[in-house]
């Protein structure tokens, strides 16, 4: 898919190390199996959104000055949800601006990331969508003509990750970074999911 990049072991081990700490540091808003944090950019996460840009070297995927993250943490539960993220893309009012390019990085147990172009149909139960294995120390990029991915978490593999992460954060960690200028001193209002999502922003059940 063009402007979608997969960038497989691009953090180095002690990298994600500084992620773990990066992510114990903050307050994460609880949500079931999924936690989350919206916060400002930190210089050493737009140094690796920088690094990860120049290698994936696609003049579709431009280098940007990054406002904000979200950081999720997935706890694996048993049996497992269908989805550790139901099927959506990234445009709500904090997923970022225009289509600057979004750059995920995942640390801690291995999941499935599916993606699709447009909104995946059923066929035969099955969504018809590309299954990324998304590792711990891996990026992901998506912008450009890739910018409206849909996307969606599944099988969070217990004891999966090469690193032991720390309680309370055991399970998988992901951070995106994302360009929205015009919410800089607004952080504490996105720091949670709201309970109803706009119509255009919503989490998806396909049929
Ligand atoms: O955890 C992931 O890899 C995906 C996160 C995601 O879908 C999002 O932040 O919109």
């Amino acid at each position: 898919m063009r402007g979608l990049v997969h960038l497989r072991q691009f953090l180095t081990p002690c990298e994600q190390r500084a992620l773990v700490a990066l992510a114990q540091r903050q307050p994460l808003a609880e949500h079931a199996f999924r936690r989350r944090y919206y916060g400002a950019i930190v210089p050493p996460l737009q140094a690796l959104a920088d690094r990860a840009l120049a290698a994936a070297s696609d003049p579709l995927l431009p280098r940007v000055d990054y406002t904000h993250y979200i950081l999720l943490h997935y706890l694996p539960i048993h049996p497992p949800p269908e989805f550790y993220i139901p099927w959506h893309c990234d445009n709500g009012q904090n997923d970022g601006d225009a289509d600057y390019p979004i750059v995920s990085f995942s640390v801690g147990d291995s999941c499935t990331l599916l993606v699709s172009p447009s909104k995946p149909r059923l066929v035969r139960g099955s969504p018809q969508a590309q299954a990324l294995p998304y590792e711990s120390g891996d990026a992901v990029i998506w912008g450009g003509p890739a910018r409206g991915l849909w996307h969606a978490v599944k099988d969070v593999l217990p004891n999966s990750s090469p690193l032991p992460l720390p309680l309370p954060l055991v399970g998988r960690i992901n951070f995106t970074l994302r360009c929205t200028p015009q919410l800089i001193g607004h952080e504490e209002q996105f720091r949670e999911i709201p309970n109803s999502l706009p119509k255009r922003n919503r989490f998806y059940r396909l049929q």
